[in-house]
């Protein structure tokens, strides 16, 4: 069900320059820390997306799932309350540079959803979409993981509609951009893809420890 992205703003043209520059890239890692390299400690979530921000209540959002799946899912908001429940604390760092620590979210394991939808043999990758036409790809093994969540909740709090309320996903291994706001399909795929930000000179896989801002 692909939805198009919306066409460029002046965020989404100065990120593209960013990754063409490669700015932000640091030399070496200084030494065990909790901050990845190159970052620097911000509060809160600063918001970032493509110039839209889906205005959806609980009773519009669905998710749905395709792709290699034996079972697709079709979930409403009650069918994602019914699920079982986790809650964690986790720090978040985005390509932009910028990292925010101690972030309480609670929703839905992704490992859990993987075991209703009963990925097919072949299924490697998968492709998340929001709502608002942004894409971002991932592999099974970086999604099927306690800590990586379809969430509702942030800081004990329903998910702001500006931070992808009333459902985003949240990777918190990944650079921020993995985890997509105002979440509605998942496809599973038997390769990997590039998603929005993949396409325009961000890495496929995006871990923040290793710096992997940029593609090749
Ligand atoms: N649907 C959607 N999800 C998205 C984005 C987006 O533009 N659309 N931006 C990504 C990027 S680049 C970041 S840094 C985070 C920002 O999340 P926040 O606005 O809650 O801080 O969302 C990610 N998920
Ligand atoms: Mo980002």
């Amino acid at each position: 069900m692909p939805t198009d992205p919306p066409p460029p703003t002046k965020l989404t043209a100065t990120k593209t320059t960013w990754a063409e520059n490669r700015r932000g890239m640091v030399s070496a890692a200084s030494g065990p820390s909790r901050l990845p390299p190159g970052q620097h400690l911000t509060s809160g979530l600063p918001i970032l997306d493509l110039g839209t921000q889906p205005n959806l209540v609980p009773r519009d959002w669905s998710l749905t799932t395709g792709g290699l799946v034996a079972t697709p899912l079709r979930w409403s908001w009650d069918d994602l309350l019914r699920q079982p429940q986790t809650t964690l604390t986790a720090d978040i760092h985005c390509v932009t540079a910028w990292s925010s620590y101690d972030n309480t979210f609670t929703g839905v394991s992704f490992r859990h959803v993987l075991r209703q939808m009963q990925p097919k043999a072949g299924a490697t990758h998968a492709m998340l979409r929001g709502f608002d036409g942004y894409s971002t790809n991932l592999a099974l093994t970086d999604l099927d993981r306690d800590d990586v969540l379809i969430c509702h909740s942030w800081n004990g709090k329903p998910l702001p509609r500006e931070n992808g309320g009333p459902v985003r996903l949240l990777v918190p291994h990944l650079y921020f951009w993995k985890s997509a706001k105002w979440l509605r399909h998942i496809t599973l795929m038997d390769r990997d893809q590039p998603g929005y930000w993949e396409a325009r000179g961000y890495h496929m896989r995006g871990d923040p420890w290793k710096q992997e801002r940029y593609g090749d």
